[in-house]
């Protein structure tokens, strides 16, 4: 079961059952005045009743219907035309805290259920709100279909190889809210390490956790830490999370922040190997200090087979970094849609209401985020042809989150 949302526990009478529910398995009730339609998605209401009754784990379903992945529009709310159920859900009141470290996902869905419900019967507001988390489970499970389909096509066999720690090795854990999450840089890692450190209780709020406390504090553990056991386990039964980025902003956006400012590890580290390569007539200055490398030179040195100094993180590729076709991601949020996408995870794991995801811009505050029309500028440096390796480079990356090509003249 490669495909599956997020795992649950079955409820008080098939307790011990492990059941692949997922976010499809929302029960959500919409309501328009007294009318209270059960939309039924994606045989839920089957895989329910499986599930209180002890049956035999259903095989997940695919929905939408089969259709090329590429031609899914995951922006587009689909019309459904609900098998609707006019059946209340049989789900008890849960009267426990919201947020506690040893409940089963189901029962936080059943809150979020519950919750919608009175929402939905209260105001049409709520009607939207569960509008908008049907749409953002539907982009999930659109995103995650088309990531398995690529890696069906291009990685045949990745998921049947073991696990190594090195391919594990950027995954953060929070074992209380069962949550891993991989770490790629410049697509929102900072503010997801406060996210998880309020989660674990090292802090009380995102608010008060400095930049470099996220980072450098070592209060979250890493997967590769954990034995052999311990990372199986986790692997088998957390709610896996990535968030990306497109790619070449994601890349102007590092080289910005690692050599248009001060730095004084990217500079010595990379900036000096790569001036010295790649300038013909470089100045003392700049072959001493690493300072003032163009972007033209860092993507020469991106696409030398003989780089004169290694990879990192920052600009690697999230296909390689977070190894997404053998860990199966359960969640795969946007930077582009970042908060909306980090919020519904959320709410959706349980987390306390009061924790929203923070809006930090921690590397270089006073400069303008990188956007695409930024983008655009730095790759009008390039050639046709080295935009085209560029592309190739983080081609991966493009087909596996359905980033659109960023040139015309690409192919
Ligand atoms: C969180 O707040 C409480 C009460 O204000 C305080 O006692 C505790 O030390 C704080 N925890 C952290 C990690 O700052
Ligand atoms: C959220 O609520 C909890 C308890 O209700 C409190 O300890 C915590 O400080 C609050 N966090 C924020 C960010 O307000
Ligand atoms: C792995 O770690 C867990 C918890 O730390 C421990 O209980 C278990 O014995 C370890 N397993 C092996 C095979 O070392
Ligand atoms: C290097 O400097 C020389 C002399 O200043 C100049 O003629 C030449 O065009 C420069 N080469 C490059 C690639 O800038
Ligand atoms: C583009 O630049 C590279 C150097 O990075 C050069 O080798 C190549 O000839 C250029 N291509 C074109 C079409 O100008
Ligand atoms: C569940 O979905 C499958 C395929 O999507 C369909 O063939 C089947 O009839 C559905 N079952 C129910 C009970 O809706």
């Amino acid at each position: 079961m490669s495909l599956m949302g997020f795992r649950a526990q079955g409820s008080a009478n098939a307790r011990k059952m492990k059941c692949p529910c997922s976010f499809r398995c929302f029960l959500l009730l919409l309501g328009a005045g007294s009318l209270l339609l059960l939309v039924h998605l994606q045989n839920l209401t089957e895989t329910m009743l499986l599930q209180t009754s002890g049956g035999q784990v259903p095989v997940a379903p695919r929905w939408p219907p089969e259709k090329g992945a590429a031609e899914q529009r995951e922006d587009v709310v689909h019309v459904f035309s609900p098998e609707l159920i006019l059946q209340p859900p049989s789900v008890p009141p849960v009267s426990d805290s919201l947020f506690s470290s040893k409940q089963p996902v189901s029962k936080r869905h059943r809150k979020l259920l519950l919750k919608s419900n009175s929402a939905a019967s209260s105001t049409s507001d709520g009607g939207e709100e569960v509008l908008q988390q049907l749409r953002l489970a539907r982009k999930q499970e659109s995103r995650r279909r088309l990531l398995t389909d690529i890696c069906v096509k291009y990685q045949q066999g990745m998921a049947e190889q073991l696990v190594s720690q090195r391919q594990v090795s950027r995954v953060y854990v929070e074992d209380g809210s069962r949550l891993l999450y991989c770490e790629v840089p410049k697509a929102g890692c900072s503010n997801w390490k406060r996210v998880l450190m309020v989660l674990d209780g090292s802090a009380n709020s995102t608010q008060d956790i400095p930049h470099d406390t996220a980072h450098y504090s070592n209060h979250l553990r890493r997967l590769d830490s954990y034995n052999n056991t311990g990372i199986a386990e986790r692997l088998r039964s957390y709610t896996k999370v990535l968030f990306v980025r497109e790619p070449f902003e994601r890349l102007v956006s590092a080289f910005r922040d690692k050599f248009e400012s001060p730095n004084s590890y990217y500079h010595p580290v990379f900036g000096r190997p790569i001036i010295s390569r790649y300038r013909a007539n470089a100045t003392r200055h700049a072959l001493r200090t690493g300072t003032g490398v163009t972007f033209r030179e860092f993507v020469q040195y991106l696409l030398d087979v003989r780089r004169p100094v290694g990879m990192d993180i920052h600009w690697e590729p999230v296909s390689q970094l977070c190894s997404p076709c053998l860990l199966q991601y359960n969640f795969i949020g946007k930077f582009e849609s970042l908060e909306e996408d980090a919020n519904f995870l959320l709410q959706s794991i349980g987390a306390p209401a009061n924790l929203t995801f923070p809006d930090f811009k921690d590397r270089n505050p006073h400069a303008e985020r990188t956007s695409s029309a930024i983008t655009q500028k730095y790759f009008s440096q390039l050639n046709a042809t080295e935009r085209q390796k560029a592309y190739d480079f983080y081609y991966m990356d493009y087909v596996m989150f359905n980033y659109p090509k960023p040139f015309t003249d690409l192919h």
